[in-house]
């Protein structure tokens, strides 16, 4: 089933007001470090939202985009990353570790290229239970450089394990890439193992959300692993410890109001792909500026709204410390 272009930038929408409310939150909260998914909304809302009822989900430290693409409570989310007990998990996960089994996410690991060992675990539960559902790894290019993603890979090409290898690449070719890998061809490795693989501009919803279908349906059939590389534009914040308004807040209108694009962040706002998505669409004649322009206020609303629930989240008992322990 084809994804409608309008859901898909209407999810972008809520991806990007979510991570600018973490900003805002971070700073009225005096909270620490934070990694964002501005910039990787395209692949994020085309990928999460194709997936079903019993698929695994595995993601990183940047989870925050994946959670939100996929449905999840942005109000519950924002208050796991303040502590609260009305967050995912008790506001004992945070930022880095949020889960909702509920939508598949299991369990998030921020260490580097755990999601890649976790989601091969998932997989090999679901070959066995004999469903036609699939496991997710997301990861970034950074996580190919770590000694499990080659025996997980490998693991999974031996074992034809219904599992989809999804690289959100934030690195740019020739550009030292935050993997110390020694080819600058990601899908190299997965070639290496009998994995079939792709690269796609990430950026893109429908290009993104085509190279994906393609995969689930290698996945599903039963035809074992399948890696995509998605190639994304890192937005130019996203390295510092505490987050700011690196490139603005996001005006949608930016998109067709050259009185409104930003010299200093031009560069931004041509990547951008919440902007590029708007202004292929209305070129298109998919939707209108005005539509636009309420599906962003849409979203902002949500996110006041979310808000409002997470600070009035109370922070968990002492008690609470000693629930979930198992030993
Ligand atoms: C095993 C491990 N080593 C180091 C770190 C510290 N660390 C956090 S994010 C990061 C970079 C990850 O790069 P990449 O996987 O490409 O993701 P990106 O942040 O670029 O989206 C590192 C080294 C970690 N979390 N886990
Ligand atoms: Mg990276």
């Amino acid at each position: 089933m084809a994804l409608s272009p309008r859901e898909v930038l209407a999810r972008m929408l809520l991806m990007r007001r979510f991570e600018e409310m973490v900003i805002t939150l971070a700073r009225a909260h005096k909270l620490g470090r934070q990694h964002l998914a501005i910039g990787n909304e395209a692949l994020g809302a085309a990928a999460l939202m194709q997936l079903r009822a019993g698929d695994l989900i595995y993601t990183t430290h940047r989870n925050h985009g994946h959670m939100i693409a996929r449905g999840v409570d942005p109000g519950k989310a924002l208050a796991e990353i303040l502590g609260r007990a009305g967050g995912l998990n008790g506001g004992k996960g945070g930022t880095w570790h949020m889960t909702d089994p509920s939508l598949g996410f299991q369990s998030t690991s921020a260490m580097v290229g755990g999601s890649i060992g976790l989601s091969v675990g998932g997989a090999f539960a679901l070959k066995h239970k004999k469903t036609d559902n699939v496991a997710v790894a997301l990861f970034g290019d950074g996580a190919l450089d770590e000694g499990i993603a080659y025996e997980a890979l490998n693991i999974a090409s031996l074992y034809a394990l219904p599992v989809l290898f999804l690289c959100e690449n934030n690195s740019k070719e020739g550009e030292a890439q935050t993997s110390r890998l020694a080819t600058k061809e990601l899908t190299a490795v997965p070639k290496a193992l009998k994995i079939a693989c792709a690269s796609v501009d990430g950026g893109d919803p429908e290009a993104a959300g085509k190279a994906v279908a393609t995969a689930l349906a290698h996945v599903r059939d039963g035809n074992g692993p399948y890696f995509l590389e998605a190639q994304l534009v890192r937005w130019p914040g996203s390295h510092q410890t505490v987050h700011a308004f690196t490139t603005g807040v996001t005006d949608v209108t930016a998109a067709w109001d050259s009185a409104k694009a930003s010299n200093v962040h031009a560069e931004w706002q041509r990547t951008d792909p919440i902007l590029r998505t708007a202004r292929t669409l209305i070129a298109r004649g998919t939707v209108t500026r005005e539509d636009v322009v309420a599906l962003d206020n849409a979203a902002a609303v949500t996110m006041a709204k979310a808000r409002g629930f997470a600070e009035a989240s109370p922070y968990p008992k002492p008690e609470a410390a000693l629930a979930g322990v198992f030993v």
